[in-house]
Protein backbone atom coordinates (compact mmCIF):
# COMPACT_ATOMS: atom_id res chain seq x y z
CA UNK A 1 0.00 0.00 0.00
CA UNK A 2 0.96 3.39 -0.77
CA UNK A 3 1.28 5.32 2.78
CA UNK A 4 1.49 8.94 3.82
CA UNK A 5 2.49 9.73 6.94
CA UNK A 6 2.53 13.42 7.69
CA UNK A 7 3.49 16.03 11.06
CA UNK A 8 0.86 18.39 10.95
CA UNK A 9 2.15 21.68 12.65
CA UNK A 10 1.48 24.86 11.78
CA UNK A 11 4.58 26.50 11.09
CA UNK A 12 5.02 29.23 14.10
CA UNK A 13 6.56 32.32 15.30
CA UNK A 14 6.41 31.73 19.17
CA UNK A 15 8.07 28.06 19.14
CA UNK A 16 10.91 28.63 16.49
CA UNK A 17 11.64 25.00 17.54
CA UNK A 18 11.62 22.24 15.11
CA UNK A 19 12.32 18.55 15.59
CA UNK A 20 12.19 15.63 12.97
CA UNK A 21 9.24 13.45 13.33
CA UNK A 22 10.43 10.48 15.40
CA UNK A 23 7.02 9.07 15.86
CA UNK A 24 6.24 8.85 12.22
CA UNK A 25 9.44 7.18 11.86
CA UNK A 26 9.19 4.74 14.76
CA UNK A 27 5.73 4.10 12.90
CA UNK A 28 7.72 3.45 9.65
CA UNK A 29 10.10 1.20 10.83
CA UNK A 30 7.37 -1.16 12.75
CA UNK A 31 5.27 -1.55 9.43
CA UNK A 32 8.26 -2.20 7.63
CA UNK A 33 9.17 -5.32 10.29
CA UNK A 34 5.81 -6.84 10.84
CA UNK A 35 4.90 -5.96 7.03
CA UNK A 36 8.04 -6.64 5.12
CA UNK A 37 8.04 -5.66 1.48
CA UNK A 38 4.37 -4.64 1.03
CA UNK A 39 4.01 -0.95 1.62
CA UNK A 40 5.78 1.99 0.37
CA UNK A 41 6.17 4.47 2.93
CA UNK A 42 6.55 8.31 2.69
CA UNK A 43 7.09 10.78 6.00
CA UNK A 44 5.99 14.55 5.16
CA UNK A 45 6.42 17.28 7.66
CA UNK A 46 4.18 20.14 7.48
CA UNK A 47 6.48 22.22 9.81
CA UNK A 48 9.35 22.38 7.00
CA UNK A 49 7.65 21.65 3.86
CA UNK A 50 4.65 24.06 2.19
CA UNK A 51 1.14 22.73 2.40
CA UNK A 52 1.21 22.73 -1.50
CA UNK A 53 3.96 20.48 -2.10
CA UNK A 54 2.29 17.91 0.39
CA UNK A 55 -0.90 18.09 -1.25
CA UNK A 56 0.75 17.62 -4.72
CA UNK A 57 2.74 14.63 -3.32
CA UNK A 58 -0.20 13.09 -1.94
CA UNK A 59 -2.13 12.17 -4.99
CA UNK A 60 -1.54 8.23 -5.30
CA UNK A 61 -1.69 7.36 -1.51
CA UNK A 62 -3.68 4.73 -0.01
CA UNK A 63 -3.50 5.44 3.35
CA UNK A 64 -2.48 8.88 4.73
CA UNK A 65 -2.00 9.19 8.41
CA UNK A 66 -1.68 12.43 10.24
CA UNK A 67 -0.28 13.09 13.73
CA UNK A 68 -0.62 16.34 15.89
CA UNK A 69 -0.21 17.71 18.66
CA UNK A 70 -3.47 19.66 21.07
CA UNK A 71 -1.70 22.75 19.90
CA UNK A 72 -2.95 22.04 16.14
CA UNK A 73 -6.13 20.87 16.24
CA UNK A 74 -7.56 24.09 14.22
CA UNK A 75 -4.84 23.60 12.09
CA UNK A 76 -4.99 20.00 11.99
CA UNK A 77 -8.67 20.28 11.20
CA UNK A 78 -7.86 22.59 7.61
CA UNK A 79 -5.09 20.08 6.87
CA UNK A 80 -7.85 16.77 7.33
CA UNK A 81 -10.67 18.94 5.27
CA UNK A 82 -8.69 19.63 2.01
CA UNK A 83 -6.96 16.42 1.90
CA UNK A 84 -10.31 14.31 2.35
CA UNK A 85 -11.50 16.67 -0.48
CA UNK A 86 -8.78 15.98 -2.62
CA UNK A 87 -8.56 12.46 -2.51
CA UNK A 88 -11.54 10.89 -1.71
CA UNK A 89 -10.39 7.32 -2.12
CA UNK A 90 -7.83 7.06 0.66
CA UNK A 91 -7.99 5.87 4.25
CA UNK A 92 -7.31 8.44 6.75
CA UNK A 93 -6.59 7.82 9.78
CA UNK A 94 -5.32 10.44 12.72
CA UNK A 95 -2.85 9.58 15.63
CA UNK A 96 -0.51 11.69 18.00
CA UNK A 97 -0.84 13.46 21.26
CA UNK A 98 -4.15 14.65 20.09
CA UNK A 99 -5.80 11.38 20.24
CA UNK A 100 -4.62 10.73 24.01
CA UNK A 101 -5.69 13.36 24.78
CA UNK A 102 -9.43 13.69 23.22
CA UNK A 103 -10.10 9.99 22.94
CA UNK A 104 -14.09 10.35 21.74
CA UNK A 105 -14.13 14.20 22.19
CA UNK A 106 -12.68 13.81 19.07
CA UNK A 107 -15.57 13.33 17.04
CA UNK A 108 -16.39 17.04 18.24
CA UNK A 109 -13.50 18.32 16.64
CA UNK A 110 -12.89 16.20 13.19
CA UNK A 111 -14.88 14.21 10.99
CA UNK A 112 -12.31 10.99 10.40
CA UNK A 113 -13.04 7.59 10.27
CA UNK A 114 -10.49 6.24 12.40
CA UNK A 115 -7.65 7.31 15.00
CA UNK A 116 -5.26 5.82 16.97
CA UNK A 117 -4.64 6.59 20.29
CA UNK A 118 -1.39 6.40 23.04
CA UNK A 119 1.27 3.99 21.68
CA UNK A 120 0.74 3.76 17.99
CA UNK A 121 2.77 0.67 16.57
CA UNK A 122 0.41 -2.20 17.14
CA UNK A 123 -2.45 -0.52 16.54
CA UNK A 124 -1.57 1.21 13.71
CA UNK A 125 0.02 -2.22 11.63
CA UNK A 126 -3.99 -3.99 12.95
CA UNK A 127 -5.49 -0.73 10.90
CA UNK A 128 -3.34 -1.15 7.80
CA UNK A 129 -4.33 -4.50 7.68
CA UNK A 130 -7.89 -3.90 7.79
CA UNK A 131 -7.40 -1.06 5.41
CA UNK A 132 -5.10 -4.10 3.10
CA UNK A 133 -8.37 -6.39 2.69
CA UNK A 134 -8.42 -8.03 6.04
CA UNK A 135 -11.59 -8.65 7.60
CA UNK A 136 -11.06 -7.18 10.88
CA UNK A 137 -13.17 -4.18 12.18
CA UNK A 138 -12.41 -1.34 14.38
CA UNK A 139 -14.60 -2.52 17.17
CA UNK A 140 -11.95 -5.80 17.66
CA UNK A 141 -8.97 -2.97 17.44
CA UNK A 142 -7.99 -2.06 20.85
CA UNK A 143 -6.73 1.53 21.24
CA UNK A 144 -9.12 3.14 18.10
CA UNK A 145 -11.52 5.48 18.03
CA UNK A 146 -13.98 4.94 15.65
CA UNK A 147 -17.10 6.17 14.38
CA UNK A 148 -20.41 4.24 15.05
CA UNK A 149 -23.50 6.97 15.51
CA UNK A 150 -20.92 8.50 17.91
CA UNK A 151 -17.33 8.18 19.05
CA UNK A 152 -16.50 4.87 20.39
CA UNK A 153 -13.24 3.96 22.20
CA UNK A 154 -12.41 0.80 22.39
CA UNK A 155 -9.89 0.73 25.21
CA UNK A 156 -6.41 1.28 25.95
CA UNK A 157 -4.29 -0.74 24.58
CA UNK A 158 -1.75 -3.02 26.73
CA UNK A 159 1.85 -1.29 26.46
CA UNK A 160 4.91 -3.02 24.31
CA UNK A 161 7.18 -4.46 27.29
CA UNK A 162 9.87 -5.56 25.17
CA UNK A 163 10.72 -2.31 23.99
CA UNK A 164 14.39 -3.78 22.20
CA UNK A 165 12.85 -7.24 20.72
CA UNK A 166 9.30 -5.68 19.59
CA UNK A 167 10.60 -2.12 18.44
CA UNK A 168 12.85 -1.97 15.20
CA UNK A 169 15.45 1.10 14.66
CA UNK A 170 13.07 3.82 13.65
CA UNK A 171 12.95 4.68 10.05
CA UNK A 172 15.43 7.13 10.01
CA UNK A 173 16.20 6.63 6.71
CA UNK A 174 13.46 8.40 5.49
CA UNK A 175 14.46 11.83 6.99
CA UNK A 176 18.40 11.22 6.28
CA UNK A 177 18.23 10.38 2.81
CA UNK A 178 15.75 13.39 1.96
CA UNK A 179 16.73 16.91 1.54
CA UNK A 180 14.08 16.96 4.03
CA UNK A 181 16.39 16.69 6.88
CA UNK A 182 18.28 20.05 5.56
CA UNK A 183 15.21 21.92 7.01
CA UNK A 184 15.90 20.08 10.25
CA UNK A 185 19.50 20.86 10.44
CA UNK A 186 18.87 24.88 9.64
CA UNK A 187 16.60 25.20 12.09
CA UNK A 188 16.68 25.64 15.66
CA UNK A 189 15.97 22.35 17.53
CA UNK A 190 14.71 21.28 21.10
CA UNK A 191 18.50 21.97 22.62
CA UNK A 192 19.73 25.41 23.59
CA UNK A 193 22.43 25.11 20.92
CA UNK A 194 24.31 22.09 19.32
CA UNK A 195 27.69 21.59 18.20
CA UNK A 196 26.92 20.49 14.89
CA UNK A 197 24.95 21.30 12.67
CA UNK A 198 23.15 17.77 11.95
CA UNK A 199 21.90 15.70 14.68
CA UNK A 200 18.90 13.35 15.20
CA UNK A 201 16.33 12.59 18.45
CA UNK A 202 16.22 9.61 20.09
CA UNK A 203 13.42 8.30 22.64
CA UNK A 204 15.54 5.43 24.58
CA UNK A 205 12.50 5.14 26.89
CA UNK A 206 8.82 5.19 26.67
CA UNK A 207 6.01 6.18 29.74
CA UNK A 208 6.61 8.30 32.97
CA UNK A 209 5.89 6.94 36.54
CA UNK A 210 5.49 10.40 38.07
CA UNK A 211 1.76 12.07 37.98
CA UNK A 212 2.20 15.45 37.34
CA UNK A 213 -1.27 16.89 36.87
CA UNK A 214 -0.05 19.54 33.95
CA UNK A 215 1.22 16.54 32.24
CA UNK A 216 -0.58 13.82 29.46
CA UNK A 217 0.14 10.47 29.61
CA UNK A 218 0.87 9.04 26.17
CA UNK A 219 3.01 6.51 26.90
CA UNK A 220 1.64 5.16 30.14
CA UNK A 221 2.54 5.56 33.99
CA UNK A 222 5.18 3.16 33.86
CA UNK A 223 8.72 3.39 32.73
CA UNK A 224 9.64 1.07 30.27
CA UNK A 225 13.22 1.28 28.60
CA UNK A 226 15.32 0.08 26.04
CA UNK A 227 18.38 -1.81 27.03
CA UNK A 228 21.80 0.12 27.53
CA UNK A 229 22.99 -2.03 24.34
CA UNK A 230 20.19 -1.23 22.45
CA UNK A 231 20.68 2.52 22.81
CA UNK A 232 24.65 2.73 22.21
CA UNK A 233 23.46 0.72 18.65
CA UNK A 234 21.35 3.01 17.51
CA UNK A 235 24.01 5.41 18.18
CA UNK A 236 26.48 3.57 16.45
CA UNK A 237 24.43 3.09 13.72
CA UNK A 238 23.83 6.72 12.82
CA UNK A 239 27.36 7.31 13.19
CA UNK A 240 28.48 5.28 11.01
CA UNK A 241 25.91 5.27 8.57
CA UNK A 242 24.26 8.46 8.22
CA UNK A 243 27.89 10.43 10.03
CA UNK A 244 26.34 12.00 12.88
CA UNK A 245 27.66 13.05 15.93
CA UNK A 246 24.83 14.70 17.80
CA UNK A 247 22.09 13.76 19.48
CA UNK A 248 19.33 15.03 21.31
CA UNK A 249 17.18 13.16 24.06
CA UNK A 250 13.59 13.28 23.68
CA UNK A 251 12.42 10.58 26.67
CA UNK A 252 10.10 11.72 29.45
CA UNK A 253 12.46 10.73 32.23
CA UNK A 254 16.00 9.25 30.83
CA UNK A 255 17.72 8.84 33.82
CA UNK A 256 14.78 7.09 35.73
CA UNK A 257 16.94 3.59 35.48
CA UNK A 258 20.22 5.02 37.33
CA UNK A 259 22.23 1.78 35.98
CA UNK A 260 20.70 2.00 33.03
CA UNK A 261 22.04 5.68 32.85
CA UNK A 262 25.88 4.80 34.03
CA UNK A 263 25.60 1.54 31.55
CA UNK A 264 25.19 3.62 28.36
CA UNK A 265 27.66 5.96 29.41
CA UNK A 266 30.08 3.26 30.18
CA UNK A 267 29.91 1.77 26.79
CA UNK A 268 29.81 4.97 25.26
CA UNK A 269 33.37 5.75 26.57
CA UNK A 270 34.42 2.02 25.90
CA UNK A 271 33.39 2.14 22.10
CA UNK A 272 34.81 5.87 21.65
CA UNK A 273 32.15 6.91 20.54
CA UNK A 274 32.69 10.70 19.29
CA UNK A 275 29.50 12.81 19.94
CA UNK A 276 27.52 15.01 21.49
CA UNK A 277 24.41 14.53 23.42
CA UNK A 278 21.41 16.58 24.81
CA UNK A 279 18.93 16.32 27.04
CA UNK A 280 16.08 19.49 26.58
CA UNK A 281 13.37 17.46 27.40
CA UNK A 282 15.07 17.51 30.98
CA UNK A 283 16.12 15.05 33.80
CA UNK A 284 14.69 13.98 36.37
CA UNK A 285 17.10 15.98 38.86
CA UNK A 286 16.45 14.10 42.25
CA UNK A 287 17.39 11.39 40.99
CA UNK A 288 20.67 12.26 39.45
CA UNK A 289 24.05 11.32 41.19
CA UNK A 290 26.95 12.96 41.16
CA UNK A 291 29.19 10.00 39.66
CA UNK A 292 26.24 9.46 36.86
CA UNK A 293 26.49 13.72 36.23
CA UNK A 294 30.22 12.94 35.41
CA UNK A 295 29.64 9.61 33.42
CA UNK A 296 27.12 11.85 31.27
CA UNK A 297 29.99 14.61 30.61
CA UNK A 298 32.65 11.75 30.05
CA UNK A 299 30.27 10.40 27.51
CA UNK A 300 29.57 13.86 25.93
CA UNK A 301 26.53 15.55 27.37
CA UNK A 302 27.06 19.39 26.08
CA UNK A 303 23.34 20.21 27.37
CA UNK A 304 21.55 19.08 30.34
CA UNK A 305 18.04 20.37 31.41
CA UNK A 306 16.40 20.46 34.68
CA UNK A 307 12.67 20.78 35.02
CA UNK A 308 12.54 22.39 38.52
CA UNK A 309 9.22 24.49 37.84
CA UNK A 310 8.42 25.64 41.05
CA UNK A 311 10.66 26.47 44.08
CA UNK A 312 7.17 25.92 46.47
CA UNK A 313 6.69 22.95 48.43
CA UNK A 314 3.08 23.67 48.45
CA UNK A 315 2.92 23.79 44.68
CA UNK A 316 5.30 20.86 43.97
CA UNK A 317 2.52 18.64 46.27
CA UNK A 318 -0.35 20.35 44.33
CA UNK A 319 0.59 19.99 41.19
CA UNK A 320 1.42 15.95 42.14
CA UNK A 321 5.37 17.26 41.00
CA UNK A 322 6.60 16.08 44.53
CA UNK A 323 10.60 16.99 43.17
CA UNK A 324 13.02 16.92 46.53
CA UNK A 325 15.15 19.68 46.33
CA UNK A 326 17.79 18.90 48.57
CA UNK A 327 20.13 17.26 45.57
CA UNK A 328 19.19 19.88 42.66
CA UNK A 329 21.77 22.61 43.28
CA UNK A 330 24.60 20.24 44.04
CA UNK A 331 23.67 18.24 40.61
CA UNK A 332 23.87 21.57 38.65
CA UNK A 333 27.28 22.20 40.31
CA UNK A 334 28.40 18.75 38.93
CA UNK A 335 26.99 19.59 35.79
CA UNK A 336 28.57 23.22 35.15
CA UNK A 337 31.87 21.99 36.79
CA UNK A 338 31.99 18.89 34.43
CA UNK A 339 31.48 21.03 31.37
CA UNK A 340 27.53 20.54 30.85
CA UNK A 341 25.42 23.65 29.25
CA UNK A 342 23.26 23.21 32.58
CA UNK A 343 19.55 25.50 31.97
CA UNK A 344 16.32 25.39 34.44
CA UNK A 345 12.56 24.81 33.34
CA UNK A 346 10.37 27.18 35.53
CA UNK A 347 6.79 27.94 34.87
CA UNK A 348 4.90 30.75 36.62
CA UNK A 349 0.90 31.24 37.19
CA UNK A 350 -0.53 27.77 38.35
CA UNK A 351 -3.24 27.39 40.21
CA UNK A 352 -3.88 29.43 43.06
CA UNK A 353 0.24 30.52 42.88
CA UNK A 354 0.69 33.73 44.89
CA UNK A 355 2.68 36.69 43.55
CA UNK A 356 5.15 35.78 46.39
CA UNK A 357 4.92 32.24 45.54
CA UNK A 358 6.15 33.67 41.94
CA UNK A 359 8.88 35.98 42.86
CA UNK A 360 10.41 33.18 45.39
CA UNK A 361 10.84 30.45 42.03
CA UNK A 362 11.98 33.21 39.95
CA UNK A 363 14.62 34.40 42.44
CA UNK A 364 15.44 30.91 43.42
CA UNK A 365 16.11 30.45 39.78
CA UNK A 366 18.26 33.76 39.20
CA UNK A 367 20.89 32.43 42.31
CA UNK A 368 20.98 29.14 40.90
CA UNK A 369 24.05 28.51 39.05
CA UNK A 370 22.48 28.00 36.02
CA UNK A 371 23.52 28.82 32.40
CA UNK A 372 20.25 29.16 31.18
CA UNK A 373 16.60 29.06 32.32
CA UNK A 374 13.16 28.49 30.48
CA UNK A 375 10.53 30.41 31.93
CA UNK A 376 6.96 29.57 30.86
CA UNK A 377 3.28 30.39 31.94
CA UNK A 378 1.27 27.06 32.78
CA UNK A 379 -1.44 26.92 29.98
CA UNK A 380 -4.14 24.09 31.26
CA UNK A 381 -3.90 21.74 28.14
CA UNK A 382 -6.98 20.02 27.39
CA UNK A 383 -6.37 16.02 28.59
CA UNK A 384 -4.93 16.96 31.60
CA UNK A 385 -6.24 16.79 35.42
CA UNK A 386 -4.99 20.47 35.54
CA UNK A 387 -7.72 20.96 32.56
CA UNK A 388 -10.57 19.19 34.00
CA UNK A 389 -10.12 20.29 37.42
CA UNK A 390 -9.68 24.27 37.05
CA UNK A 391 -11.35 24.94 33.30
CA UNK A 392 -13.37 22.43 32.96
CA UNK A 393 -14.27 19.59 30.69
CA UNK A 394 -16.68 21.53 28.02
CA UNK A 395 -14.41 23.95 27.35
CA UNK A 396 -12.73 23.82 23.85
CA UNK A 397 -10.03 26.41 24.57
CA UNK A 398 -6.47 25.06 23.58
CA UNK A 399 -7.09 23.31 20.02
CA UNK A 400 -5.76 26.72 18.55
CA UNK A 401 -3.61 29.72 17.87
CA UNK A 402 -5.86 31.32 21.32
CA UNK A 403 -3.50 28.07 23.19
CA UNK A 404 -0.97 30.98 24.65
CA UNK A 405 -3.72 33.74 25.38
CA UNK A 406 -3.28 33.10 28.74
CA UNK A 407 -7.09 33.73 29.22
CA UNK A 408 -7.70 31.11 32.40
CA UNK A 409 -6.89 33.02 35.26
CA UNK A 410 -6.12 30.04 37.76
CA UNK A 411 -3.27 31.56 39.30
CA UNK A 412 -3.77 34.21 42.30
CA UNK A 413 -3.16 36.97 40.16
CA UNK A 414 -4.32 38.71 36.88
CA UNK A 415 -3.20 36.96 33.39
CA UNK A 416 -1.55 40.74 33.14
CA UNK A 417 0.35 40.72 35.76
CA UNK A 418 1.76 36.88 35.30
CA UNK A 419 2.86 38.38 32.25
CA UNK A 420 4.65 41.30 33.78
CA UNK A 421 6.48 38.85 35.71
CA UNK A 422 7.58 36.80 33.37
CA UNK A 423 9.33 39.61 31.20
CA UNK A 424 10.66 40.64 34.82
CA UNK A 425 11.87 36.80 34.81
CA UNK A 426 14.36 37.34 32.17
CA UNK A 427 15.68 40.62 32.81
CA UNK A 428 16.16 39.03 36.82
CA UNK A 429 18.12 35.47 35.33
CA UNK A 430 19.83 37.20 32.13
CA UNK A 431 20.90 40.57 32.78
CA UNK A 432 24.19 39.60 34.83
CA UNK A 433 27.35 39.73 33.81
CA UNK A 434 28.19 36.68 35.12
CA UNK A 435 25.72 34.80 33.45
CA UNK A 436 26.61 36.09 30.21
CA UNK A 437 29.75 35.16 30.39
CA UNK A 438 28.81 31.76 31.46
CA UNK A 439 26.87 30.87 28.43
CA UNK A 440 29.48 31.97 26.17
CA UNK A 441 32.21 30.32 28.04
CA UNK A 442 30.11 26.70 27.49
CA UNK A 443 29.02 27.79 23.67
CA UNK A 444 31.47 26.65 20.66
CA UNK A 445 32.15 29.50 18.47
CA UNK A 446 30.85 28.26 15.40
CA UNK A 447 27.50 28.70 17.62
CA UNK A 448 28.22 31.91 18.91
CA UNK A 449 28.51 33.35 15.39
CA UNK A 450 25.63 31.27 13.74
CA UNK A 451 22.45 32.35 12.54
CA UNK A 452 20.14 30.12 14.96
CA UNK A 453 21.93 32.22 17.46
CA UNK A 454 21.47 35.49 16.46
CA UNK A 455 17.65 34.27 15.67
CA UNK A 456 17.63 33.15 20.01
CA UNK A 457 18.88 36.80 20.83
CA UNK A 458 16.02 38.54 19.31
CA UNK A 459 13.61 35.50 20.57
CA UNK A 460 14.83 36.85 24.00
CA UNK A 461 14.94 40.54 23.28
CA UNK A 462 10.76 40.27 21.73
CA UNK A 463 9.54 37.88 24.98
CA UNK A 464 11.46 41.51 26.57
CA UNK A 465 9.96 44.88 24.86
CA UNK A 466 6.60 42.88 23.84
CA UNK A 467 5.92 42.13 27.05
CA UNK A 468 6.72 45.80 27.90
CA UNK A 469 4.71 46.95 25.19
CA UNK A 470 1.67 44.88 26.79
CA UNK A 471 2.47 46.56 30.08
CA UNK A 472 1.89 50.37 29.08
C1 LIG B 1 10.10 16.88 20.87
C2 LIG B 1 8.91 17.53 21.53
C3 LIG B 1 8.60 18.83 21.16
C4 LIG B 1 9.35 19.59 20.06
C5 LIG B 1 8.71 19.28 18.69
C6 LIG B 1 7.18 19.18 18.75
C7 LIG B 1 6.51 19.05 17.41
N1 LIG B 1 5.21 18.83 17.39
O1 LIG B 1 7.13 19.16 16.42
C8 LIG B 1 9.15 21.05 20.51
C9 LIG B 1 10.26 21.42 21.45
C10 LIG B 1 9.06 22.08 19.40
C11 LIG B 1 7.84 20.90 21.29
C12 LIG B 1 6.96 21.95 21.49
C13 LIG B 1 5.77 21.79 22.16
N2 LIG B 1 5.35 20.72 22.83
CO1 LIG B 1 6.29 19.06 22.83
N3 LIG B 1 7.11 17.43 23.03
C14 LIG B 1 8.13 16.84 22.50
C15 LIG B 1 8.41 15.48 23.17
C16 LIG B 1 9.39 15.72 24.29
C17 LIG B 1 8.93 14.35 22.32
C18 LIG B 1 8.09 14.02 21.07
C19 LIG B 1 8.54 12.68 20.53
O2 LIG B 1 9.38 12.63 19.64
N4 LIG B 1 8.04 11.59 21.10
C20 LIG B 1 8.43 10.24 20.74
C21 LIG B 1 7.45 9.63 19.73
C22 LIG B 1 7.84 8.17 19.54
O3 LIG B 1 6.15 9.72 20.26
P1 LIG B 1 4.92 10.35 19.46
O4 LIG B 1 5.37 11.36 18.52
O5 LIG B 1 3.88 10.71 20.44
O6 LIG B 1 4.38 9.12 18.58
C23 LIG B 1 3.78 7.95 19.10
C24 LIG B 1 2.25 8.07 19.34
O7 LIG B 1 1.81 9.35 19.68
C25 LIG B 1 1.63 7.56 18.07
N5 LIG B 1 1.47 8.48 16.93
C26 LIG B 1 2.05 9.66 16.69
N6 LIG B 1 1.67 10.14 15.50
C27 LIG B 1 0.85 9.26 14.94
C28 LIG B 1 0.20 9.25 13.71
C29 LIG B 1 -0.60 8.16 13.38
C30 LIG B 1 -1.28 8.15 12.08
C31 LIG B 1 -0.78 7.09 14.30
C32 LIG B 1 -1.62 5.94 13.97
C33 LIG B 1 -0.11 7.11 15.55
C34 LIG B 1 0.69 8.19 15.85
O8 LIG B 1 2.52 6.53 17.69
C35 LIG B 1 3.88 6.93 17.99
C36 LIG B 1 4.67 5.72 18.38
O9 LIG B 1 4.12 5.06 19.50
C37 LIG B 1 6.98 15.14 23.72
C38 LIG B 1 6.98 14.26 24.95
C39 LIG B 1 6.72 12.81 24.64
N7 LIG B 1 6.82 12.00 25.63
O10 LIG B 1 6.45 12.40 23.52
C40 LIG B 1 6.41 16.53 23.99
C41 LIG B 1 4.90 16.79 23.75
C42 LIG B 1 4.52 16.18 22.42
N8 LIG B 1 4.84 18.24 23.66
C43 LIG B 1 3.80 18.71 24.23
C44 LIG B 1 3.51 20.10 24.31
C45 LIG B 1 2.38 20.51 25.23
C46 LIG B 1 4.25 21.03 23.59
C47 LIG B 1 4.01 22.53 23.51
C48 LIG B 1 2.57 22.96 23.47
C49 LIG B 1 4.76 23.17 24.68
C50 LIG B 1 4.53 24.66 24.82
N9 LIG B 1 3.74 25.04 25.81
O11 LIG B 1 5.02 25.43 24.07
C51 LIG B 1 4.73 22.88 22.20
C52 LIG B 1 3.76 22.71 21.01
C53 LIG B 1 4.45 22.59 19.70
C54 LIG B 1 3.55 22.08 18.61
N10 LIG B 1 3.01 22.98 17.81
O12 LIG B 1 3.32 20.89 18.50
C55 LIG B 1 2.90 17.63 24.79
C56 LIG B 1 1.73 17.41 23.84
C57 LIG B 1 0.45 17.15 24.53
C58 LIG B 1 -0.71 17.18 23.58
N11 LIG B 1 -1.69 16.34 23.86
O13 LIG B 1 -0.77 17.93 22.66
C59 LIG B 1 3.90 16.46 24.93
C60 LIG B 1 3.28 15.08 24.81
C61 LIG B 1 4.61 16.62 26.29
C62 LIG B 1 3.73 16.29 27.46
N12 LIG B 1 4.00 15.21 28.14
O14 LIG B 1 2.84 16.99 27.81
N13 LIG B 1 7.67 19.65 21.71
S1 LIG C 1 6.07 16.44 33.71
FE1 LIG C 1 7.77 15.01 33.42
S2 LIG C 1 7.93 13.96 35.43
FE2 LIG C 1 5.91 14.91 35.39
S3 LIG C 1 4.53 13.31 34.61
FE3 LIG C 1 5.20 14.54 32.84
S4 LIG C 1 6.96 13.48 31.99
FE4 LIG C 1 6.63 12.69 34.09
Amino acid sequence: MNISLIKVREPSVSIPEVTPPLGLMYLAGYLRKYRPGRDNIRIFDLSVQSEDYVYQNLKDSDVVGLSSTNRDGLYLSRIMKNIQRDNRNCSLVLGGPIVSSLKDELFDYFDVACAVAHEGERTLLEVIEKFDGGAGRYENIKGVVYKNGGAVFTGRRETIEDLDGEIPFPAWDLILNNPLSEEYWKRKSFAFFRVSRKYMGLFTSRGCPYKCIYCHDIFAKKFRAHSAERVVAELEHLNSNFGLTDFEFYDDTFNFDKDRTRKICDLIVEKRLKINMYFPNGLRSDVLEKDIVEKLARAGTRVMCFAIETVSGRLQKLLRRNLRFENIRNMIEVAVKNGIHAEGFFMIGHPTETRKEMLDTIHFAAGLPLHSAAFSIAIPQKGTELFSRYIGENSSQNLGEGYYEYSSAISELPPHEVRKLLAYTFKKFYLRPKRIFMIIRTFPLSFIFSRRFMVQILKWLDVVFHNKEKQK
